[in-house]
């Protein structure tokens, strides 16, 4: 069985970093190891949180493991809360990496949204998350991080085909083989996601319907998604477009449910996609047409 280290805060309510990373990779048959880097009430966007750091723990944890023994298939990172835990999650993954050398990483660099950095973060800091993109194998900003990260304008009009080709270009300068840019959308009514393979030069645009309310943590899913399918052996062209089509199944069900919070989407009652997509014979997700198909 495959093994994931995912490192990333716990929001104990809102849905997003460890609470949505655990169940879908879990679901998709990859055990799913945790670093929590801090413990908050519920995430940022709600108007207070408490916070409990647990930077010192992080190198404590990942040392430990090494005398244990373990070894992981790759490191997933998420929301990280301060300059140090990036310097330090960087340690983590050259560590990790010296145990098994074929290790992917996968880094959101999860800080902004709709044009905005959350709170507490500024320029310096996505600046700084670009160090942690360059040890990257793949990179899943949206358009604002991408953004930030490369100090361009964001534009809430919408980009062009050829400006998202140079922004993924652009992000694998940093040093990432394989940038994605979500959120990515060329055609009206769409919106998916797009995929730069710096390996031979080759672009990849997935869209799906695009609908009329934009939700808090969808970028959490599509990470989450995205790396448990890597790692379960679908391609990154097959794992792009499962992310996109289960990110939308779970903003479908939040519109449509009456009672729908404000906060995160309803991953829940849509988690048997990943679930179906693993084959009990050890077959490859991608090897079941059914749940590319939404
Ligand atoms: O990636 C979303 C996220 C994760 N963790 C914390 C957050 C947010 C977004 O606001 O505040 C603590």
């Amino acid at each position: 069985m495959k093994r994931i280290v995912t490192i990333q805060d716990i929001s104990c309510i809102g849905r997003c970093s460890l609470t949505t990373a655990l169940p879908i990779i879990s679901a998709l048959g990859i055990e799913c190891a945790v670093i929590p880097t801090a413990i908050l009430s519920n995430h940022t966007a709600f108007s207070g949180f408490t916070f409990h750091d647990l930077t010192d723990e992080i190198l404590p944890i990942t040392e430990q493991w090494r005398r244990a023994g373990l070894t992981f298939d790759a490191v997933y990172t998420g929301y990280l809360g301060s300059f140090d835990q990036i310097r330090i999650v960087s340690e983590v993954i050259d560590l990790l990496r010296a145990d098994n050398p074929a290790i992917r990483i996968i880094v959101d660099p999860a800080m902004a949204d709709f044009g905005k950095l959350y709170t507490g973060f500024d320029e310096m800091f996505a600046k700084e998350m670009t160090t942690l993109c360059k040890k990257a194998d793949v990179i899943l900003p949206n358009l604002t991080e991408a953004s930030y990260m490369l100090g361009i304008p964001f534009r809430p009009d919408g980009y062009k085909e050829q400006e998202l080709r140079e922004i993924l270009s652009a992000l694998s300068s940093l040093g990432c083989a394989t940038p994605i840019l979500t959120g990515a959308s060329v055609h009206t009514g769409k919106v998916g996601a797009m995929l730069f393979d710096s390996s031979d030069d080759s672009f990849y645009l997935y869209e799906n319907d695009q609908l009329a309310k934009q939700f808090h943590g969808t970028g959490d899913i599509f990470a989450s998604v995205f790396t448990g399918s890597i790692i379960r052996g679908m391609t990154p062209k097959e794992a792009l477009r499962l992310s996109v089509d289960f990110t939308l199944a779970c903003i479908r069900s939040t519109v449509s449910d009456p009672e729908h919070r404000w906060y995160g989407v309803n991953f829940e009652s849509v988690l048997y996609m990943l679930t179906n997509a693993v084959t009990p014979d050890g077959q490859t997700v991608s090897n079941n047409p059914q749940i590319l198909k939404l």
